[in-house]
Formats: C-alpha cells, sequence, structure tokens
C-alpha cells in the first residue's frame, strides 16, 4: 500500500471492528480512525484518532494530506429506520460523503474506496428469495433509494474516471462490540441482550419477517477480501450482492431457546415491519463467491453461541 488508510465512521458498529481488524493486519500507525464523536476504549487507544464529520470535505482532505492516505473506508451512514425520521439529513450525510471520497479519488488525492451498499437497494417488486445481483430495484425507502443512487455514482466514477472503488451490499450484521444504531435489522442485536438480561423479548419484527443475516467476523473479512483483491477481479462496480444466513425472528428465537431453554419471545411489528417487508428474505450472491472467492464461516448455531458469550462477558464487566 502507497500510503496509510482512512476510516470515515470509525466509531460505528461496522467501523469499530474493520479499523481493529485493519490496524491488527497493517500495523496500528498505519490505520486511522474518524469519527463525529469518540468511539471504544480499544479503538481509541490502538492507533491514530481524528473528529471529523463525514460531510465536511475540506476537513477530510485535511486528513488525506496530513496522514498520507491512499485508502479510504467510508462507513459513515444514517440507516434505515432513522432515515425515515430525518429523510433530508439522511440523503445529505449519505450523498455528500460519498461525493467527496469519489471526487478525491477521481482527482487521484486517493488510489483506492470502500463503500458499504446494502440490501437496502432492493424494494417491493424485487424477487423475495434468492434475490439476483441484478434485478428490479426500486428501493422504498430513503436510506434504500441512497444506497441505490451511490452505487450507480460508483459504476459511473469507476467507468467514466477510472477510480478503484470496490462495494458490497451488506445484509443486517450481528455483533456484540459495539451497538448498531437505526437500522431495521437491529432487533436480532437486541434479542440477545434481553434474552441474558431479562430471559424475555418483544420484536418489532413479525414472527415470519425473514431477513438476510451475517455475523461481524464474516462481514469483516468480506470487507477486507474485496479489498485486496485484485483490481481486475472485481466485475461489478456498482455493489455486490454478499449472503450468509436468513432467519426470522421466530427461527432466531428457537435457535437462542436452544441455549436457554426459558427464553420467551414476543411480537409487537412497528413502522420497521413495512420496511422489512419491502427487502429480500434470502441473496444470490453468486458472483462475489465466483468473482473473489467469497464464503462464509458462521451458521446460525455458531452465531448464536458466540453472540450469547459475548454479550455475556460485556454485562459481566459492566456490572
Ligand atoms: C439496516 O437495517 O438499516 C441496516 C442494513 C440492512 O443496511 N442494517
Amino acid at each position: 500500500m502507497a500510503g496509510k488508510i482512512l476510516i470515515i465512521g470509525a466509531c460505528g458498529q461496522i467501523g469499530t471492528e474493520l479499523t481493529l481488524k485493519l490496524r491488527d493486519l497493517y500495523g496500528n500507525d498505519q490505520v486511522v480512525a474518524s469519527d463525529i464523536r469518540e468511539g471504544n476504549e480499544e479503538l481509541m487507544s490502538s492507533g491514530p484518532f481524528e473528529l471529523a464529520n463525514a460531510t465536511d470535505a475540506a476537513k477530510i482532505e485535511a486528513l488525506i494530506d496530513t496522514y498520507n492516505i491512499s485508502e479510504v473506508y467510508l462507513m459513515a451512514a444514517m440507516l434505515s429506520a432513522t432515515a425515515e425520521k430525518a429523510p433530508m439529513k439522511a440523503w445529505n450525510l449519505n450523498m455528500d460523503s460519498l461525493f467527496h471520497i469519489l471526487n478525491f479519488a477521481k482527482d487521484k488525492k486517493i488510489e483506492k474506496v470502500f463503500w458499504p451498499s446494502s440490501i437496502a437497494v432492493f424494494g417491493p417488486t424485487t424477487p423475495k428469495n434468492d434475490t439476483p445481483q441484478t434485478t428490479i430495484m426500486e428501493p422504498s425507502t430513503v436510506y434504500g433509494i441512497s444506497k441505490q443512487t451511490g452505487e450507480r455514482w460508483c459504476e459511473y466514477y469507476h467507468d467514466k474516471y477510472g477510480v478503484d472503488v470496490r462495494s458490497i451490499r451488506y445484509p443486517g450484521i450481528i455483533s456484540y462490540k459495539t451497538l448498531p444504531g437505526g437500522g431495521t435489522t437491529d432487533y436480532a442485536i437486541e434479542i440477545f441482550h434481553e434474552a441474558l438480561k431479562n430471559k424475555e423479548y418483544t420484536s418489532f419484527l413479525a414472527e415470519d419477517a425473514g431477513l438476510p443475516m451475517m455475523y461481524m467476523d464474516d462481514a469483516i473479512k468480506a470487507t477486507v477480501d474485496i479489498m485486496a483483491a485484485a483490481s481486475e477481479k472485481i466485475k461489478v462496480r456498482s455493489s455486490y450482492n454478499l449472503s450468509a444466513l436468513s432467519f426470522t425472528p421466530k427461527i432466531l428465537a428457537e435457535a437462542i431457546q436452544k441455549e436457554i431453554p426459558e427464553f420467551k419471545i414476543a411480537y409487537q411489528p412497528d413502522f420497521r415491519q413495512k420496511i422489512a417487508d419491502s427487502w429480500p428474505s434470502s441473496i444470490n450472491d453468486s458472483e462475489a463467491r465466483k468473482d473473489w472467492n467469497w464464503k462464509h464461516e458462521f451458521d446460525l448455531q455458531n452465531l448464536v453461541k458466540e453472540m450469547l458469550t459475548g454479550v455475556s462477558g460485556q454485562l459481566k464487566n459492566s456490572k
């Protein structure tokens, strides 16, 4: 790598674990974390950190110059449920931050960009099961519209200006180190905290709301792998479908009951149900598997065991 890595949105759910992994792989000083707020102890103490707003182009440019940055991972975004409550704020954050980075890459200030897309690019008219890489995309959420627009711009900047931008359509990502904020798939994290604390959980999605999901370690592996792949292997320059698991709240609750038999679940769907209804239940990711050898490792029962161990460790430490 010619220069250092900059992670924008490093203190969020995925950003935190991605930063730690990249520091592990490439050296602590090589990976600069930035966010609008400070992160957890491990992230803050393991390498350089800078407060920065992802929409502040001048600040981001100054970081690129100061640290000699050649790769940017743009993880800052407003997620689906929060974006429905603040549409213009979400649009401005999700789009402005992307344009700044694409333009820095176009002007050759940086060499490579990672930008996450989401299953939210799909909509109610998309085939629901085994959703293909290329298909009908009519997203009905602000977040989905911003991600789909972002995909089109990534492809445009690659084709027109040769920008090396790489992207994955993340499903719901399950993890315990840093809580997610404002997503529709967040129930699948809350459920573990409540199962351990109270032995019961009321889901904001219906029992049969099947959605594509993935354990964090697999999501990080995919992100590192797509960025490490030779450029000619990355044939899709909008964003790759990526899949590991698909489950409903009921299936997840049953898997938790195998470990905690007294756990009880109830269902009280709210506005997020409509968002979940508009997304696929399962994703076909054969192109990612073929082009850059993507493979997931965690199945549902492994994920449940890892989550219960991780969350109960955190609960003990917080006492
Ligand atoms: C959300 O629920 O908004 C996110 C996503 C699927 O991109 N987790």
